[in-house]
């Protein structure tokens, strides 16, 4: 195909349109800065235009997980339930294109393939699949941190005959299960939530399960008038108080030893926390992420619940999970172990030798065969580095970033990597990103990186690069401050862990983000530090 040319240089090319991509362009925009996003998809959303599976719902309370820049925008929104539905997700985000008018600067249906660096202008090449070229003076990625499918390589997958969906790609129409033998492969956050739904539906659902979850209740409830209404009077004070917490989220966290009380007092704790719904658990007492006794108490409590909603013993110590809990990140659902409690539902655990292979028919593991019509891969993502990965990204001297993060992903603060100039990642590896409240995350970062591009403009910079000393201390920092904690005891994706051949890096940073804003902070103040200007 011949290459294009797109239209003149502009001075930001995001790529990506989900909440990172768009609040990037309305900042930019602002700023009186020329940008553009290129998104692959066909709508704007990103992770919630492409999860759009039966039962898919973030799992941070609703109010915070928007954006706080518009109170307007807060004034005009109506949140509907505790934790957002995708579709009330994708409802808010194409509410916030309209809004900000950020649509004549989105093209959509457009892959980005390359990111080429010039070094001669300063500049990077952008290419897409279909062969068109745009040309910027900086890229910022916004490609998310779960947007790389991983589809296991499955013996056989091609060959089977029936439907096959991967929860991160599902298909905009409406699938309908009903009447249908379905195999769903995965028990992480994802299955877990299409688990539920396609339960309901399913002549005969069975779960291909290689490692138990922690699920926790959600106590999902619809939000009322007052809810809103308290949220939207107190919303400065609420999201202010939300960021001084560890992830950034709503819940406050007891700052207290599991170990300091006894066993009666910490049961009775995190009873109070299970019912309060969600990721609450984990926050009743302040030592679940380094002390593997009190860690040890929060798993017992979990297994107990398991028990008592699950009928059948036999089906119950099979659901039950041996790792750390809060090691993986923590399911969220709803009646989720209850729902083996039905007739038209199978567990199967899956021993050493996995999915053995897809037949034309089903599947095989542990030496029995499957009959199944559909086929539902919730096998997670190329967490954090896939997505940039897939993009064939040069920087200076035909340094790849792919070779560069050969042995895991090396960033300064998450935003820059070394080699790559005038490239920024919002919530990069080696940020608090996956391990935090995403919008407030991503709106740090896209409000530090507008912020240096104003400070470069206004000082007749045209080139910033993340300094390779201040980097290796930082990956140092993340990797030392990962290691005090319990997170490298099971096989997560946040070390890359279910990708087979990825380096074990644990890649997100572990250290808070107070702490971590801080130090972005810091940073501008002492004039970039770390980071060379030209
Ligand atoms: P996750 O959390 O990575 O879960 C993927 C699930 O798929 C998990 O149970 C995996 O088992 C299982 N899996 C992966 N590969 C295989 C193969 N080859 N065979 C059998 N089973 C497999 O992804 P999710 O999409 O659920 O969630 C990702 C994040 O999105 C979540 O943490 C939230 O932040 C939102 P494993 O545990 O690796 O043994």
């Amino acid at each position: 195909m011949r290459k294009q040319e797109n239209q003149g240089p502009l001075d930001v090319i995001i790529v990506g349109a989900g909440l990172a991509g768009l609040y990037m362009l309305h900042r930019l925009g602002g700023l009186g800065f020329t940008a553009k996003i290129l998104e692959a998809g066909a709508g704007v959303g990103g992770t919630w235009y492409w999860n759009r599976y039966p039962g898919a719902r973030c799992d941070v309370d609703n109010m915070f997980y928007s954006y706080s820049f518009d109170e307007a925008l807060d004034e005009e929104w109506n949140w509907t339930e505790r934790y957002p539905s995708q579709p009330e997700l994708l409802k808010y985000i194409n509410h916030v294109a309209d809004r900000f008018d950020l649509w004549p600067d989105i093209q959509l249906n457009t892959r980005v393939v390359s990111a080429i660096f010039d070094a001669g202008r300063a500049a990077w090449r952008i290419g897409t699949e279909t062969a068109e070229s745009f040309s910027a003076r900086y890229a910022v990625m916004a490609t998310g941190c779960l947007s790389a499918a991983n589809v296991p390589d499955f013996d056989g997958l091609d060959g089977f005959q029936g439907r096959v969906f991967h929860t991160g790609h599902w298909p905009a129409e409406e699938i309908d299960f009903t009447g249908r033998r379905v195999g769903v492969v995965g028990t992480g956050s994802t299955g877990v939530q299409v688990i539920q739904e396609v339960a309901k539906q399913a002549d005969h659902l069975t779960v291909f399960q290689r490692t138990a979850s922690y699920v926790v209740e959600a106590f999902n409830r619809p939000l009322d008038a007052e809810d809103r209404t308290y949220f939207k009077a107190n919303r400065h004070e609420l999201r202010e108080a939300a960021k001084k917490t560890f992830g950034g989220f709503s819940t406050m966290a007891n700052d207290q030893s599991a170990l300091s009380v006894t066993e009666e007092d910490c049961r009775r704790k995190l009873e109070e926390a299970w019912r309060a719904g969600g990721i609450t658990l984990l926050a009743s007492f302040n030592d679940f992420a380094f002390s593997e006794e009190a860690n040890m108490r929060a798993q017992d409590f979990v297994r107990d619940k398991i028990r008592q909603a699950v009928r059948d013993p036999e089906t119950a110590e099979k659901l039950l999970p041996r790792h750390t809990i809060g090691c993986k990140r923590l399911c969220l659902g709803t009646n989720y172990y209850e729902t083996y409690n039905r007739d038209n539902v199978t567990l199967v655990p899956l021993g050493d030798e996995g999915i053995e292979r897809i037949t034309a028919t089903g599947l095989i593991a542990g030496g029995a065969a499957f009959d199944l019509d559909d086929l539902v891969l919730a096998t997670g993502f190329d967490a954090m580095t896939g997505a940039l990965n897939k993009i064939n990204i040069e920087g200076r001297a035909g340094l790849t970033l792919r070779k560069a993060w050969e042995a895991g992903p090396r960033t300064y603060l998450g935003l820059m990597s070394h080699g790559f100039p005038n490239l920024f990642m919002v919530t990069g590896p080696g940020s608090p990103s996956v391990l935090s409240n995403m919008l407030p995350t991503i709106e740090h970062h896209v409000d530090w990186i507008a912020d240096c591009l104003d400070h470069l403009r206004r000082n007749e910079f045209s080139e910033i690069e993340a300094d390779l000393p201040a980097q290796d201390r930082w990956v140092e920092h993340v990797n030392e401050t990962a290691a005090k904690t319990l997170r490298y005891s099971c096989s997560s994706w946040y070390l890359g862990a279910n990708v087979p051949g990825k380096p074990r890096v644990f890649m997100p940073y572990i250290g808070g983000m107070p702490s971590y804003r801080e130090t972005c902070t810091a940073v501008v103040d002492n004039g970039y530090e770390g980071f060379v200007l030209k």
